[in-house]
C-alpha cells in the first residue's frame, strides 16, 4: 500500500470486505486521491448506508458516519444543513439509494448541495454475499436488473449527472474531483461490478 492510502485510511479497520474485482475499492481509491489533490481532507463529510459500497468512507480516516439502509440521502442533508461549510458526500449502493430517491425532491426543494455517488453493481451486493457464503450461493432476492435509468432520475430533479466506469474511458479521479468541485448537486453514478466472493 503506498503511503497516500496508509495516511487516509484506518489501517486497523483492514483489509476492506470488498470482493476482488468489484470496483469498489478503486472508487475508493480515487476518491483519498481527489481529496488529497484539492487539499478538503478536514473539509469534506462522508455519509453511507448500509451495503458494501457503504463501507468505502467507513475505511476514511476523516469525518464519515455510517448510517442505515437507504438513509444516507437523508443523513446528508441533515449534516450539510447543520454544517454549511462542509463538503458532504453521500456514498450508496443502488439499492440503497432507490429506498430513498425520493429525497432527491428535498434536496431540490430546498436546494441542498450534497453529492450523491451511486455504486451500481445491479445487486443487493451485502446480500448476495451472504447468500453465497451461508446457503451455497442460491440467490433470492438479490436481482436489480430492473433499476432506472440513473441520468434520466437526475433530469427529472434538475440535478447535474456524471458517470464512471460504463464506457471505460473515463478518468474516475477527474470525475469525482469534478463532482466535489461542483457548486451545485451531484449525482455520479459508478458501474461496478458484483464481485467475485472467496471466502
Ligand atoms: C432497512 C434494511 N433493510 C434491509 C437490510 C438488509 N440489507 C443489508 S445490505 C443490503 C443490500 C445492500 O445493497 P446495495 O444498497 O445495492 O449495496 P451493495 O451491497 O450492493 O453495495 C440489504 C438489503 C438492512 N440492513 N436494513
Ligand atoms: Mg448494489
Amino acid at each position: 500500500m503506498n503511503r497516500l492510502m496508509e495516511s487516509y485510511l484506518r489501517l486497523e479497520t483492514l483489509p476492506t470486505l470488498f470482493c476482488p474485482g468489484c470496483g469498489n475499492g478503486i472508487v475508493q481509491n480515487a476518491a483519498i486521491r481527489a481529496i488529497d489533490e484539492l487539499g478538503i481532507r478536514k473539509d469534506i463529510a462522508c455519509v453511507s448506508g448500509i451495503g458494501c459500497s457503504s463501507w468505502i468512507p467507513c475505511y476514511f480516516n476523516m469525518d464519515v458516519m455510517h448510517g442505515l439502509h437507504g438513509r444516507a440521502l437523508a443523513f446528508a442533508q441533515g449534516l450539510k444543513l447543520a454544517c454549511p461549510d462542509k463538503t458532504v458526500v453521500a456514498v450508496c449502493g443502488d439499492g440503497g439509494f432507490q429506498m430513498s430517491m425520493n429525497e432527491l425532491a428535498t434536496i431540490r426543494q430546498h436546494g441542498v448541495n450534497v453529492k450523491i455517488v451511486v455504486m451500481c453493481n445491479g445487486v443487493l451486493g451485502l446480500v448476495k454475499e451472504l447468500q453465497k457464503k451461508l446457503y451455497g450461493g442460491r440467490d433470492s432476492s438479490i436481482d436489480l436488473s430492473g433499476s432506472p435509468d440513473l441520468s434520466l432520475i437526475a433530469a427529472a430533479y434538475g440535478m447535474d449527472y456524471m458517470s464512471v466506469g460504463g464506457d471505460g474511458d473515463v478518468d474516475v479521479d477527474k470525475t469525482v474531483e469534478a463532482m466535489i468541485e461542483t457548486d451545485r448537486p451531484v449525482l455520479l453514478a459508478c458501474a461496478i461490478n458484483p464481485g467475485e466472493v472467496t471466502a
